[in-house]
């Protein structure tokens, strides 16, 4: 993918704050907070800080809107499950990706699930999956921070994550290093 402009539009809190956005192709990015959301955008972008990352979770609190060469839009989701956040909170911060993910009027061109390869699939990444699949949704999983997972095991590793999320084809991958972008950009775009 050749990156002409990329630009950050608008952060909103709820789906409908986006209907108004042009009507070309949406990519959303979903995950664990701190899974490497922000850092998967700006590497597919080769924008540094275009979606601002943290190494502190629960940072993003909003849908935060970005516009790549005048043609589709990467959103940016607030992350689920962390824990050190109250349940009031995470109702919220549930009802904010909610609110876009499963809005009717919005039917995205893919949602990318991201996952952590070293740590593997967690409850709240079955349960997000199990809804994507339910609602139809085009999901492309990431097996993101690969490069923490030793070279050795990463087949043993992507084998059992794709068993937990059914099946489900894996790409590994990791924001960190600069390769890797242009599979991703295929599988998003297909
Ligand atoms: N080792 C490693 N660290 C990563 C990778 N991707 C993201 N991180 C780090 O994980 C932390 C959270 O990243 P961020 O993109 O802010 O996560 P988000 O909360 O999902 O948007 C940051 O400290 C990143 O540098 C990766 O592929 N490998
Ligand atoms: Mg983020």
């Amino acid at each position: 993918m050749n990156i002409q402009s990329a630009q950050f539009i608008k952060g909103v809190i709820h789906g409908d704050d986006v209907l108004d956005l042009q009507p070309l192709p949406q990519v959303a990015f979903i995950g664990r907070s701190n899974v490497g959301k922000s850092s998967t955008i700006n590497n597919l972008t080769k924008v540094k800080g275009l979606a601002k990352t943290s190494s502190f979770p629960g940072r993003t609190r909003q849908i935060n809107v970005f516009l790549i060469n005048n043609k589709f839009y990467l959103i940016d989701l607030p992350g689920y499950g962390y824990a050190k956040v109250s349940k009031v909170e995470r109702a919220k911060i549930e009802e904010v990706i909610n609110s876009y993910l499963f809005h009717p009027a919005i039917q995205q061109k893919k949602v990318v699930l991201i996952i952590d390869a070293f740590v593997g699939p967690t409850d709240s990444d079955l349960e997000i999956l199990d809804a994507l699949l339910e609602y139809k949704k085009p999901v492309l999983i990431l097996a993101n921070k690969i490069d923490k997972v030793k070279k050795s095991t990463q087949l043993t590793a992507l084998t059992k994550i794709k068993a937990t999320l059914h099946g489900q084809t894996i790409l590994p991958f990791s924001a960190d290093e600069k390769k890797g972008g242009a599979g991703v950009w295929e599988e998003i775009l297909k």
